[in-house]
């Protein structure tokens, strides 16, 4: 070969060449010879991979790997010119993967140049043994970056450009060859250079003015007035654009946002199309709401909107959720709406229906509620095809530096947990971020997985317009001062190369300005002329009625008894646990004799009536497939092949799917989920249930935040229902209290239903009952866990059967003394009610009455008059398992004693029975479990 010069015959062949060597060099290393030895020694364990490498890109034409021809023959006659060129070509290479790995280090991200960062000694060539002369010496590189071969200086300015520009790319750490070469292709191949039209830089600039002049406008017509504005970071603007843009092409037809406060006002206006009037007019103190509808209304930078934009002929929809101030709650429900308006529009394949969700870098690092969310994404039962993370990263959160706030060094780290590509971005460089932006939308679309952009941007003012931020960060502060704003740079580049004529940029601000002023005109009377809520999917829906709400919950027996035959038959060859068929068998005699219907049973009936019925149903918790308490088997499982069956799905030809789900251990999020998905679809029943009752405490934001209160402060209606395990049965201070009390400090203005049930076909009407009435509330139940399979909670089914319905209070059940006659009526709520019983029997007492308040919210005052009206003479006291701090009792005392009040008897007040005040639950000694329930129960029955 005549062009032995280390540079034109180092193939791809060869590097099949050297492969074959370094096999024999790990086999034996004494079978090469010594330069051979010596230099894959000093190569340790890079070799592998960037031989792989050296078989050129993924993304490009690989170049065969003929072995035989000229180059490996010529090679093995020189091995020490190969040697060198080898070196040269697998340095090279090592220092392109360092580059790929963590070029973003060095990258330009921090528009204020603050951020001290590098030098990284991996991204130094003189590292790979690399010398200032071997800058001009080319190099094999086998078509990366389109190029055969270039010296090690042009090499370095192409990883530079790449890696290093206003875009940082982390992708690495992903694990799927084809989304990690898809990346690299998209960098690699345009080296980082959007090259965008005049029109497209015109319209980023008219984007980034609007953003900015909207909140000059807001501060100099507000002053003083919190807004949290966008300044600093109004390239998320533009992002946003080209996310709509780029994802409507690629088939969005609608996103679902979740944002928190910072540049909110701007989205709202700018982004979905919030008209100006109505926010100016919020400004002026004025509702939201035309006057006659209720409610407690929010601050302005947390309500939602909803609205269409036209984009290449094509109409998207944009919802913006409503969100409390707690950062990152809003995530999950985000996610159960858009899984909730994939089902709705038959978006099967997740393209149609997208989650944008934007984040404050404090908030993505610090609160556990984002980690949660990420861990959703590829799960069966809730992925949703891939979020559209935004970061704001204005490198601060309120006060605190990000070293104060985060052991990561970038916000967006927890996000690699679930192989999110990560793209760090500039925000001084909008075409940069649209780059960014449009890659995301097609990373989502291809892989329908999440993708996080980190826009790296800055606070121009303190953390909300009447904050001093030199207080805390001067310096800070002081460069903030003298930077001019993203506009400002971007209008004075397109004006340097052309693309803007003198004086064009100020007349786009004046037109919005004249658009701003003559809103502002139309604001001073703005009178919103309806309420936004009730439509689309809510269409026919109405707020609920002041009278009983039975709704229509009895089903006829006979097709109570097929959707019971459904139940108990599997298919043919479905090998069942020997346990499982007997149960299968006792369901099936208890179902045919219509007698005993257990806890389980009637809920499957419920759901099972409502799927044949047409309603969708979906249930997840922890392990609720099976059930905590092994009560449920709602997923039959082939004890051979493992094989699931879930017989609900099998009740009535034409029926709708019940989705039963295995959660992950995690409950704000899957809560938040839930609590989202039926915020988008009140025609399907959503249930989520709790392990044991006290664990949904974990959930406790999304309950106080939005299960409680999202009616009031947004007009969102939701019939969510959390079941929750409850009951005092000696397990200890985890296991015993679903933590009645916290639920009812909830209740007001008829926001939530609180039950605590005792029998089998309550909690059938109760399910029904949320699915056949013309308006959806929150249901809480608090649920059975030893008594599930019992005796006396199991009802026949004829308490199901036409014209049955829900009971919110049980009156006296059993033959007792004449009423005039009855000493005592303890009331109680739930399991206590069986003790209760049974001291009642076993002493034989016949002159205390039990009545059993099974819905304590909205209190039944009505029912409950009825009843202790018989009573004349009797003293009522309450009796309840929990401590006199907990469970009902602080909310049942006045609201028994208002009903007594207006009672021709003789008792005024309750009396009260039950565990002292204790600053734990329960306690974890079984012995003193048993002694605390004899007693409380004796102080019921004593004399
Ligand atoms: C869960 C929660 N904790 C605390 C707060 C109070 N708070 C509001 S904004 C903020 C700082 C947020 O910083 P960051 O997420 O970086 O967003 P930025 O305000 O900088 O845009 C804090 C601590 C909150 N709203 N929610």
């Amino acid at each position: 070969m005549a062009d032995l010069d280390g540079t034109t015959f180092l193939t791809g062949a060869n590097a099949g060449f050297i492969a074959e060597l370094y096999t024999r060099f790990l086999e034996d290393p004494d079978s090469v010879d010594e330069s051979w030895r010596r230099f894959f020694s000093d190569l340790k364990d890079d070799l592998p991979a960037v031989l792989a490498e050296l078989r050129g890109p993924s993304w490009t034409k690989p170049v065969p790997w003929a072995i035989g021809n000229g180059a490996v023959a010529a090679a093995a006659t020189d091995t020490e010119t190969l040697r060198r060129a080898t070196a040269d070509s697998i340095r090279a290479l090592q220092l392109i993967r360092a580059y790929r790995v963590r070029g973003h280090l060095e990258a330009a991200l921090d528009p204020l140049g603050l951020e001290r960062r590098g030098p990284y000694p991996e991204l130094d060539y003189r590292t790979y043994s690399f010398t200032n002369a071997d800058l001009d010496r080319e190099i094999f590189i086998n078509n990366l970056f389109g190029r055969e071969r270039a010296t090690l200086r042009e090499i370095i300015a192409i990883l530079r450009e790449t890696y290093c520009g206003r875009i940082g790319v982390e992708y690495m750490h992903i694990q799927v060859p084809a989304e990690r070469a898809w990346i690299q292709e998209k960098f690699e191949k345009r080296q980082n250079h959007p090259a965008y039209s005049a029109v497209v830089k015109k319209e980023i600039l008219r984007t980034l003015t609007i953003a900015e002049t909207f909140e000059r406008f807001l501060d100099r017509r507000y002053t003083g007035t919190k807004r949290f504005g966008i300044e600093g970071a109004e390239s998320l603007m533009p992002a946003l654009e080209a996310i709509l843009y780029r994802g409507s092409e690629l088939g969005i037809r609608e996103f679902v946002i979740g944002m928190p406060h910072r540049g909110r006002l701007n989205v709202l206006a700018n982004f979905v199309g919030k008209p100006l009037a109505a926010i100016f007019s919020e400004f002026q103190g004025n509702s939201t709401n035309p006057e006659h509808v209720h409610g407690s209304g929010d601050v302005k930078y947390h309500l939602g909107t909803s609205g269409d934009r036209e984009v290449g002929g094509k109409t998207i929809h944009l919802s913006l959720a409503a969100n409390p101030s707690h950062l990152e709650a809003v995530d999950p429900v985000v996610l159960g709406k858009v899984r909730a308006k994939q089902l709705q529009r038959g978006d099967s394949e997740r393209a149609e229906v997208a989650s944008v969700l934007m984040h404050g870098d404090a908030a993505f690092a610090g609160q556990g509620l984002v980690a949660e969310s990420l861990e959703l994404s590829d799960l069966v039962g809730f992925c949703t095809g891939g979020t559209i993370h935004i970061i704001v990263n204005n490198q601060i959160g309120f006060t605190t530096a990000p070293s104060a706030a985060r052991s990561s060094p970038y916000p967006s780290d927890v996000a690699k947990g679930v192989q999110a590509p990560i793209f760090h971005v500039n925000g001084d460089d909008p075409e940069a971020v649209v780059e960014i932006a449009r890659t995301a939308a097609e990373f989502r679309q291809e892989f329908k997985k999440d993708v996080v952009i980190d826009l790296f941007c800055y606070r121009r003012h303190g953390h909300n317009e009447t904050d001093e931020p030199a207080f805390t960060q001067p310096l800070m502060y002081r460069t903030i001062a003298r930077h001019p704003t993203t506009r400002q740079l971007y209008a004075k580049r397109l004006a340097e190369t052309g693309v803007l004529a003198e004086g064009e940029a100020d007349a786009m601000a004046s037109r919005f300005i004249a658009e701003l002023e003559m809103q502002f005109e139309a604001a001073k009377s703005y009178r919103p002329n309806k309420a936004d809520w009730l439509e689309g999917a809510w269409a026919g829906l109405e707020q609920a009625p002041d009278d009983d709400r039975r709704g229509d919950t009895g089903v006829a027996s006979e097709k109570l008894r097929e959707i019971g035959r459904g139940l108990v038959i599997v298919p043919q060859g479905f090998r069942l646990n020997p346990k499982i068929a007997r149960q299968l068998d006792a369901k099936r005699r208890a179902i045919e004799s219509r007698e005993a219907i257990d806890w389980a049973t009637a809920e499957a009936l419920a759901i099972g009536s409502l799927c044949a019925d047409g309603t969708h149903v979906r249930m997840s918790g922890q392990d609720s497939g099976r059930g905590t308490f092994s009560q449920r088997h709602a997923v039959l499982v082939d004890q051979e092949t493992e094989a699931r069956y879930v017989p609900i799905n099998h009740v009535s030809s034409g029926q709708a799917p019940f989705e039963i789900i295995d959660s992950p251990l995690s409950e704000a999020a899957v809560v938040g989920f839930e609590y989202g998905y039926s915020l988008a679809d009140p025609s399907t029943l959503v249930l989520w249930e709790a392990q044991f009752g006290d664990f949904a405490n974990g959930a406790q934001v999304i309950i106080d935040q939005f299960v409680s209160s999202g009616e009031v402060k947004w007009l969102r209606m939701s019939g969510l229902v959390l079941l929750l395990p409850h009951g005092y049965e000696g397990q200890g201070p985890e296991h015993s209290s679903a933590r009645i009390e916290r639920y009812l400090q909830l209740c007001a203005e008829d926001n939530i239903q609180v039950c605590n049930l005792t029998s089998a076909a309550n909690y059938f009407h109760a399910l029904r009952r949320q699915i056949r009435r013309n308006f959806r509330k929150p249901l809480v139940i608090f649920t059975p866990k030893s008594l599930l399979r019992a005796r006396e909670v199991m009802s026949p089914l004829d308490e199901m059967g036409p014209g049955t319905t829900f009971h919110r209070v049980i009156a006296e059940t059993e033959t007792i003394a004449a009423e005039d006659e009855v000493r005592r009526v303890v009331l109680c709520s739930g399991k206590v009610y069986f003790d209760l019983a049974k001291a009642r029997t076993e002493s034989g007492e016949d002159r205390i009455a039990l009545v059993r308040i099974e819905q304590l919210y909205p209190f039944p005052f009505n029912t409950l008059s009825k009843v202790l009206q018989r009573y004349r003479n009797a003293e009522i006291m309450w009796c309840q398992e929990e401590p006199q701090n907990m469970g009902a009792w602080t909310f049942v005392d006045r609201r028994i004693e208002q009903v007594l009040e207006r009672l021709d008897v003789a008792a005024k007040r309750p009396r009260f029975a039950g565990r002292a005040e204790a600053a734990s639950p329960a306690t974890g000694l079984f012995k003193r479990h048993v002694e605390e329930q004899t007693r409380l129960v004796a102080e019921a029955m004593a004399a």
